[in-house]
């Protein structure tokens, strides 16, 4: 008696063990798929580059053309003495691009959406993202008085 339910109990434990590692798979799996479908199978290594100069008080160049559907890394560099940042504008707000991840010099941070990303001067922030919804967007430097000085971009997503 006392060996079957040992026996019993170390099926269940060998049981447990066996299933374990897949239903942490699986829990890995629901983590990517909570992120856009536009995102799964990308072949980041094809990612086209974008570099866009943050200065004081412009972006260089002020306007960039991205392709629906393809896999970018836009890499904002602060070339500026002062600190600046990228807002959307409606390029973060209107659900233009499918959004991977922010590499940064100190990390990384995986987020389905971001409002602006924040970069001091001679730093950089690199965003990771398809680009999903054809349109003009804009985007501009919230700092006070960048964006009246000129600091402002725009996004066009073309087919
Ligand atoms: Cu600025």
């Amino acid at each position: 008696m006392n060996r079957l339910a040992t026996g019993l109990f170390g099926s269940a434990l060998l049981a447990l063990t066996l299933v374990s590692p897949a239903v942490l798979a699986a829990e890995d799996e629901k983590q990517v798929l909570k992120q856009h479908p536009a995102l799964a199978n990308v072949n980041w290594d094809a990612a086209k580059e974008i570099v866009v100069d943050l200065d004081d008080n412009n972006y260089e160049p002020g306007e960039i053309v991205l392709k629906r559907g393809l896999p970018y890394r836009l890499r904002l560099t602060n070339i500026g003495v002062q600190a600046h940042d990228m807002v959307g504008g409606s390029f973060f707000e209107e659900n233009a691009i499918a959004l991977k991840m922010i590499n940064t010099r100190v990390g990384r941070v995986t987020a389905d959406r971001i409002n602006s990303v924040y970069i001091k001067s001679k730093n950089e922030a690199e965003i990771w993202f398809v680009a999903l919804k054809t349109g003009q967007y804009t985007f501009f430097c919230s700092i006070p008085g960048h964006r009246e000085a000129g600091m402002e971009g725009i996004v066009k997503i073309v087919d």
